[in-house]
């Protein structure tokens, strides 16, 4: 039989568990943005999509062309839906509102439409984030204060990521489904249902050349990963580091493991790398809704009342035993 499409999928959601049509329709959207950026990535040089785009976002981070291609496909296509009332990109300083000839709906979203940057031009996986959250009051000017929700409030989260097979992951608080894109017909079909994260892990990802600039708590808990065997955690891990965190999320839904950015003395009044929006909740959601957990150190991240929309924050998050492990850590 032939695997759900996504739209059926949806509908199926709809009818099950009362979601929300205009949902549907935001988070059709939102794959067909997928979907086009899926087809630059693939054609890279032969689409002129590769290399530098010669400007800055708002963190200061050069910007590559496809980075503006892919913020460009999705503001259109989330707009086009008529299901919000204004986005965050990571790649715009304010919030984006919609167009004024296209209707407003309930929702906002924020997103990363191209996650993972410095992969673009060595061909290895990258990936866009998408977080969708209530609006109180559908407005034609986003303020920022609209979206600064803790990430519990989230309606809808998810990924894709456009590695070997482009993968959508989705949550709407109901579990985490995988769809695979279907490149002949361009349809993105369900191929994994209800994913879970084993409580623990055999694998960590993190940027081990930022060692000197930790914090003493995470020293502590890589270190003991290290030793292993020989060390008070009894069992060998294995490292993985994709730079890209759509890679890295992607890796331990399927396999387990755990995934840290933590904040680091490079930059004392950084609180970390990631950005909590459009990056840190999204993927905190999806680790949840798979029996993983997700914190900055010291507290859940879906708690975090954020100040800022490109507000950063640390993250440790993964398997359930670990994150607990590392958050306990910081509390010593
Ligand atoms: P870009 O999207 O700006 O390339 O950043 C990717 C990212 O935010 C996240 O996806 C990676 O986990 C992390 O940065 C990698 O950071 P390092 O380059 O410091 O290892």
């Amino acid at each position: 039989m032939t695997p759900l499409s996504l739209q059926e999928f949806l509908s199926r959601e709809e009818a099950l568990a009362g979601s929300d049509p205009v949902l549907t329709r935001l988070l059709v959207g939102i794959s067909e943005a997928c979907k086009e950026i899926s087809a630059k990535v693939r054609e890279g040089a032969l689409a002129g999509v590769l290399g530098l785009a010669g400007s800055e976002n708002v963190q200061g981070e050069e910007q590559k062309k496809l980075d503006i291609i892919s913020n460009d496909i999705f503001v259109e296509a989330v707009a086009r839906t008529g299901a919000v009332c204004g986005m965050v990109s990571e790649e715009v300083p304010e919030p984006i509102a919609v167009p004024e000839e296209l209707p407003l709906g309930p929702y906002l979203a924020c997103f990363d439409p191209l996650d993972g940057s410095s992969n673009i031009d060595i061909n290895v996986s990258i990936g866009s984030i998408f977080a969708i959250l209530p609006a109180e009051r559908p407005k034609r000017v986003p303020a920022p204060q609209d979206f600064l929700q803790p990430g519990r409030n989230l309606t809808a989260a998810g990924y894709c990521m456009y590695g070997p097979q482009t993968i959508l992951a989705l949550t709407l608080g109901r579990g985490v489904f995988l769809f695979t894109l279907d490149d002949v017909t361009g349809t993105f079909r369900l191929t994994k249902e209800n994913v879970r994260v084993p409580r623990e892990a055999k694998e960590f990802a993190i940027n081990m050349s930022n060692q000197r600039f930790w914090e003493a708590p995470v020293v502590r808990y890589v270190s003991e990963l290290l030793q292993g065997k020989d060390g008070p955690r009894g069992k060998n891990y294995n490292m993985r580091w994709v730079a890209a965190m759509v890679a890295e999320v992607h890796r331990i839904l399927m396999r387990g493991g755990i995934f840290m950015y933590p904040r680091d003395s490079r930059n004392p009044e950084r609180a970390g790398k990631l950005r909590l929006l459009y990056e840190a909740n999204p993927m905190s959601m999806l680790m949840e809704n798979a029996g993983g957990a997700s914190t900055n150190g010291h507290e859940r991240i879906r708690d975090i009342v954020p100040n800022s929309i490109h507000e950063r924050v640390a993250v440790f998050l993964g398997a359930a035993e670990e994150v607990e492990t590392v958050t306990g850590y910081h509390k010593a």
